[in-house]
């Protein structure tokens, strides 16, 4: 296995980076329905939350455009600290080791054990009689960028609803630093190495937005897991817009008493599921 040495940063240190307020801030939350209450949006409800993970690993996030992010704020969550998300980037990486397992959901999307697990949890139905469309956001970032991209040390996100993974970029591939980097999925990657925006974060994602269409009414369950692979070392994150993750309720269907019109309008409707289910990635691009 590939040996990684990694310098920790004094806390020292962190303690004397001046305070800038026109750049991400972060501050701790790990009360479960705090967090999912701040992710949904309109036309979903949202009940029995779980968190899993240490205190250090959720929090709320603001000011995130002027770092870069395609969210001002929202909910973070880190394999390491949240609070290390914040800038500027340091030469020593950021990366804080619980010891703590991952999962196995995650290890399936990543192809490696994973550790540190943070992942919120809960129980939802979109807020009609027949369901609809779910369409959430996310910025994924890693200090495993850009040296470990390729290795064993693939980081990765998993979002599922009833233990589906809905988060599945164009290429078929989960959100993890070996399947968005410099080579693969470039034109989906910021690379932050050059220390051009104010966080600590080596490289992350545009803003990831998804689509999951034609969700049954009733209770589903949605995860949100972020992991380490391999080891617990260099920290990852994943940032959520505050009220994005949405209902979409589909257009209701027509009144009309003619048979013809009607078919036509199945037909229209029937090409535009084709459409929404074939669009499940709308990247956002990083201006
Ligand atoms: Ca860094
Ligand atoms: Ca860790
Ligand atoms: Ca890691």
């Amino acid at each position: 296995m590939l040996k990684r040495f990694i310098t920790h940063l004094p806390l020292s240190v962190i303690l004397l980076v001046p305070f800038n307020s026109n750049a991400l801030q972060v501050t701790l939350e790990n009360d479960a329905t705090t967090l999912a209450e701040n992710l949904v949006g309109s036309g979903v409800s949202v009940f029995d939350a779980n968190f899993i993970g240490d205190p250090l690993q959720s929090g709320f996030f603001s000011d995130g455009i002027s770092s870069g992010f395609g969210i001002d704020s929202g909910i973070i969550f880190s394999t390491g600290s949240v609070l290390n998300a914040i800038g500027p980037n340091t030469a020593a990486p950021s990366t804080v080791d619980f010891g703590n397992p991952g999962s196995g959901s995650v290890s399936g999307i990543s192809g490696f054990p994973s550790f540190d697990l943070a992942s919120l949890s809960f129980d939802f139905e979109i807020n009609n009689s027949f369901g609809g469309d779910l369409i959430f956001s996310l910025v994924f970032g890693s200090e495993e960028y850009n040296e470990f991209v390729n290795t064993q040390f693939n980081d990765a996100f998993l979002f599922s609803i009833d233990g589906v993974n809905q988060a599945v970029l164009p290429d078929g591939n989960s959100v993890s630093v070996n399947s968005i980097n410099r080579d693969l999925n470039s034109d989906l990657f910021v690379d932050n190495t050059a220390n051009v925006f104010d966080t600590n974060i080596d490289g992350f994602t545009n803003l990831l937005t998804f689509q999951v269409s034609g969700l049954d009414a009733g209770v589903h369950t949605a995860e949100f897991s972020i992991a380490d692979s391999s080891d617990g070392l260099l920290d990852s994150w994943v940032l959520f817009g505050a009220d994005t993750f949405v209902g979409v309720t589909p257009v209701p269907e027509l009144n009309t008493t003619s048979a013809s019109t009607g078919v036509l309008f199945i037909l229209s409707m029937l090409l535009l599921l084709n459409e929404q289910r074939s669009r499940r990635l709308i990247p956002v691009k990083h201006d």
